[in-house]
């Protein structure tokens, strides 16, 4: 049975790369954060008590910010395969907390790269590279694309995909960059733009919410199924040799359209609902992204599967079951805990 160590096993990707990766026999240890509320919501459905001689998925405390810890942790572990997504992955935020983001999405991915060199195990390891690091070089954007970087968060993205580079070059490490376009799923994070859509919108339907306030509704994005994306990060650590891919879907949409097409799914007019709010702008934006996947595509057999339209209809059939639970409980006089949108 192969071993697998997974940062960022709690967030989106990586409770679909669990996911992907029991299907395949994988044994799976993942590293979580400590957290006063419980931060395991989409692994719940994979895991199972330690005592249950069928488990196996492990959960370890830790923090990528802490150098000793996760050398000991790797050293004791040894796994076959580390996938790092562990990240303070959003980009506004990174604007507000420029220093924190540094050092657990840029040197985070340095600290394990050092961990495996310094214990010698034999491991090879993904990183969660980002189509940020393009920033404002121009669409269509592949494996040859200057990186022009527009956030603290793309900076920190930069260097950890050099240093991953450099650490293949220079110590012949298996390590490979996945430059994933952004991905989505009814289990994406609340505050990225298509959830925080799909949410409101679902939610306005039913009188639960009246409003939406965006930032950018200009900005293009290629956005594809985070189901799909993690099958890329599977197949990178399965080649002969280590090398760097670009993921995409080819295909581009602005925020207007895509929130457009989710409220006319609901057969409502956006433009009565959504106001733009200052807040959500960044000091510097990415205004176009669009992936040209065509080495993945050779060299890797992989291709996206989920179409835009059924990435929407995902999310927003999703969210109305959310939705229509929501007002059951309120009906019933019970006041659901949550959305509360800090971003
Ligand atoms: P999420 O934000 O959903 O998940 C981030 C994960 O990192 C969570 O498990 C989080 O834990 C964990 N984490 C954050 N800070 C720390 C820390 N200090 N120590 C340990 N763990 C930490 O991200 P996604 O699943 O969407 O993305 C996965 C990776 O891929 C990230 O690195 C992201 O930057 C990158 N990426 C994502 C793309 C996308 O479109 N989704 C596109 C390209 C790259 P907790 O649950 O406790 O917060
Ligand atoms: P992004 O995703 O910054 O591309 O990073 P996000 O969904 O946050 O923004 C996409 C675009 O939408 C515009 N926008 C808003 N964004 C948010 N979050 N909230 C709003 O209200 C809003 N209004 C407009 C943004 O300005 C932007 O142009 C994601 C993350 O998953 C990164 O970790 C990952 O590396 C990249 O995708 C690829």
């Amino acid at each position: 049975m192969k071993k697998a160590f997974i940062t960022g096993i709690t967030g989106q990707d990586g409770s679909y790369l669990a996911e992907l990766l029991l299907d395949k026999c994988y044994e799976i240890h993942g590293l979580i954060r400590r957290s006063s509320s419980f931060n395991t919501e989409r692994i719940d459905h994979l895991y199972k008590d330690f005592h249950d001689p069928e488990a196996r998925i492990y959960l370890h405390y830790g923090d990528l910010s802490i150098s000793g810890q996760l050398t000991d942790m790797l050293y004791d572990i040894s796994p076959d395969e580390i996938y790092h997504l562990g990240a303070q992955s959003h980009v506004r935020v990174s604007f507000d907390m420029p220093e924190y983001t540094g050092d657990v999405t840029g040197l985070g991915t340095l600290r394990l790269l050092e961990a495996i060199r310094k214990t010698g195990i034999k491991t090879r390891f993904y990183q969660a590279s980002s189509s940020e690091m393009f920033g404002a070089s121009p669409p269509p954007q592949n494996e040859s694309t200057p990186f022009q970087p527009r956030s603290p968060y793309a900076a920190a993205k930069v260097y950890a995909y050099h240093m991953v580079q450099n650490y293949r070059d220079a110590y012949k490490l298996f390590a490979c960059n996945g430059i994933l376009f952004n991905h989505e799923s009814p289990r994406r994070g609340e505050t990225f733009v298509t959830h925080k859509v799909t949410r409101a919108a679902t939610r306005i339907k039913l009188n639960l919410q009246e409003k939406l306030y965006l930032g950018n509704m200009e900005a293009k994005r290629d956005w594809g199924f985070a189901g799909d994306y993690v099958e890329a990060m599977w197949l990178m650590l399965q080649q002969d040799t280590p090398d760097d891919y670009v993921i995409a879907t080819g295909e581009t949409h602005s925020v207007r359209e895509f929130v457009e097409r989710v409220f006319q799914k609901l057969e409502l007019d956006y433009e009565k609902y959504v106001s733009i709010d200052s807040r959500y702008f960044r000091p510097t934006e990415v205004d176009a992204l669009l992936g040209d996947a065509s080495k993945a595509r050779t060299k890797l057999g992989w291709q996206p599967k989920v179409t835009f339209e059924q990435l929407i209809d995902m999310m927003v059939k999703a969210d109305m079951e959310l939705a229509e639970k929501e007002k059951t409980l309120l009906d019933a006089g019970y006041r659901p805990k949550g959305n509360n949108c800090m971003i």
